[in-house]
């Protein structure tokens, strides 16, 4: 009996779209709401020196948690400093404060609610439990969706992620809450808030406590996650490291993530009961605290007021001064960070995601003719699906038209002759290559795309396995990244690669690891090398140990792109 395939991604595909038409405005105000918060806490966070912070953190911590974990303090953020890690980590903090700040806001209410009545509790924990082993990069999707690209959607999966330790800490604290407690609040007549605020909170209070020290770590434990949609700060730079192969790098930023988590875990610990009470009174040093939070909050904020308002209208101020970035390890990434340099753009930053979350950004401006700039190349199905044009580039910074190359192992000529002769007979067109990806744009499956145009194009396909010996079930490997381009390529040298007797297994990785894996012979090839600019850091690396087949596309270019509709014409226009 042939059952079929329940569409159940199908289904929650329309929900999400469906949700994010409808509650667009909704989204809107989060967004900004979350956005404008954050920028407060980075604003205070980096309203002086480091050196300034490094001691207000030094000495709250002595104040919690004693002086020898002061001294830890002291010394690890100094490192974080001196390491050039400064900026990212008062990201990571501030996003974790909010997320923190958020599960406190909304945790422990609902573990009140759940202690109070069974149904609520009877429904909040299976919810809880799915919230909690769902992998949290799926909350990430439909996140990009509602909130677009950068911190938001970071934030939002975190708390989603987080959020349970508090609930469920909450609820438990207040059910332990003796019984003849509550029947001697009752006996003397006191209302449900009475004894909840004066009886069962403060006796809660430490295992709510733990709670929320547990919801911070779990927020914490998501930065990198965090980092794939484009939420800036340590996580970011872990995946930069990830993406570009660079240990050091990568070390050294997770090493200021353990740094940043015992300073929060210490201080979180320890806020109810502080070590030097006796010295200094609780509500003396946090009411000290607050009160240096929320001036230079203020003074920050009017400062950043003032000069935002004096460019007003220009495209900067309208996208934020944010061009649209794609994979960190990317090519395009480091030529658009060349872009920025050589053009001055001073204010501008990059955001780093994916090549997915950039195209789903630029759906969302164009849909509502905003203004955007994304990182762009060609061939692409956006600009058969939008009407986009290149930014002028007079210094080149995004190079010159390029060629794609197909690079293979050492090794594969004599291990499988067949499969070698086609990866380097393999060559076609960006035309074709269009067709392909405008397809899987259109949710094809990418196999069926390639199949498709494989067999409207037999007399190219042809040519490419003219002369080879065909496999005999041997297992070719090839890698790729996630581009729209290299899926479209890859899945079709792949299914000609499979017509020919081969057992052909594809591999997504980031960038760094694609060239590192042919390098090393792991994997048998790839067909995504553009050169000579894009790709030029990786190749010279790793050049040495790789065949390169030479071109299987000419004419490729990369650069800012920008809607028709926008009154820009030149990188220049920018600054
Ligand atoms: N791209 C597409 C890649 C190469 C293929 C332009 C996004 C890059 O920048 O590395």
């Amino acid at each position: 009996m042939n059952i079929p395939k329940i569409p159940l991604g199908d289904w929650l595909d329309a929900l999400v779209r469906w949700v994010t038409v409808a509650f667009s405005g909704f989204f809107s105000l989060v967004t900004t709401a979350i956005e404008s918060i954050l920028d407060i806490i980075v604003n205070v966070l980096s309203a002086g020196p480091p050196i300034i912070l490094i001691i207000v953190l030094t000495l709250l911590v002595i104040y919690t948690s004693r002086w020898p974990l002061g001294i830890f303090t002291l010394i690890s953020l100094l490192l974080i400093d001196n390491l050039g890690y400064w900026d990212s980590s008062i990201q990571t903090i501030a996003i974790v404060l909010l997320s923190g700040l958020l599960t406190i806001i909304i945790g422990i209410p609902v573990g009140i609610w759940c202690a109070q009545r069974k149904t609520v509790h009877r429904i909040v924990t299976p919810i809880l439990d799915f919230m909690q082993t769902m992998p949290a990069f799926v909350y990430l999707i439909p996140s990009i969706l509602f909130f677009g690209i950068g911190v938001v959607p970071g934030i939002i999966a975190s708390f989603i992620f987080a959020i349970a330790p508090t609930i469920r800490m909450t609820n438990l604290g207040i059910k332990e809450v003796p019984k003849d407690l509550i029947e001697a609040a009752d006996a003397f007549g006191s209302s449900n808030s009475q004894k909840l605020l004066k009886v069962q909170l403060p006796i809660a209070t430490p295992t709510i406590m733990a709670g929320v020290n547990q919801s911070i770590m779990l927020a914490l434990s998501m930065v990198v996650t965090a980092s794939l949609v484009g939420a800036p700060g340590l996580g970011a730079d872990v995946y930069r490291a990830v993406s570009q192969i660079d240990v050091g790098r990568g070390f050294e930023a997770g090493l200021s993530i353990v740094f940043i988590a015992v300073i929060l875990d210490r201080i979180s610990q320890n806020l109810r009961n502080p070590a030097y009470e006796n010295l200094l009174k609780k509500k003396f040093a946090f009411s000290i605290l607050a009160v240096l939070v929320i001036v230079t909050a203020i003074v920050t904020g009017v400062i950043k007021e003032t000069a935002k308002n004096k460019d007003g209208n220009s495209i900067g101020a309208q996208t934020n001064y944010h061009i649209i970035g794609i994979e960190p390890g990317a090519g395009i990434m480091a030529q658009a960070n060349k872009a920025i340099k050589d053009y001055q753009l001073n204010d501008w930053q990059l955001a780093e995601g994916s090549s997915a979350a950039m195209a789903t950004e630029l759906k969302k401006a164009y849909d509502h003719k905003k203004p955007i700039i994304v990182t762009g190349w060609a061939p692409h199905w956006m600009f058969t699906t939008y009407d986009l044009k290149f930014l002028k580039d007079p210094n080149k910074s995004f190079g010159e038209v390029e060629d794609i190359h197909t690079i293979v192992r050492k090794g594969l000529k004599q291990d499988a002759p067949g499969a070698y002769t086609i990866l380097d007979q393999f060559i076609w067109k960006p035309d074709d290559m269009e067709k392909v990806m405008v397809d899987i744009k259109d949710r094809m499956d990418p196999s069926v795309a390639a199949d498709k145009w494989i067999k409207a194009n037999g007399d190219k396909v042809a040519q490419w396995t003219k002369g080879a010996d065909g496999g005999n079930g041997e297992k070719i490997n090839l890698v790729y990244v996630a581009w729209d381009t290299e899926i479209a390529s890859t899945n079709v040298i792949a299914k000609v690669l499979e017509q020919n007797g081969y057992d052909v297994k594809l591999s997504q990785v980031e960038v760094g690891p694609m060239f590192a894996g042919v390098a090393n012979g792991s994997v048998d090839g790839m067909v995504a090398a553009w050169l000579p600019s894009t790709h030029n850091k990786y190749y010279k690396q790793y050049k040495n140990d790789l065949v390169d087949l030479g071109t299987n596309l000419h004419g490729t270019k990369n650069g800012l792109v920008v809607p028709k509709y926008m009154d820009i014409d030149s990188i220049e226009d920018l600054k």
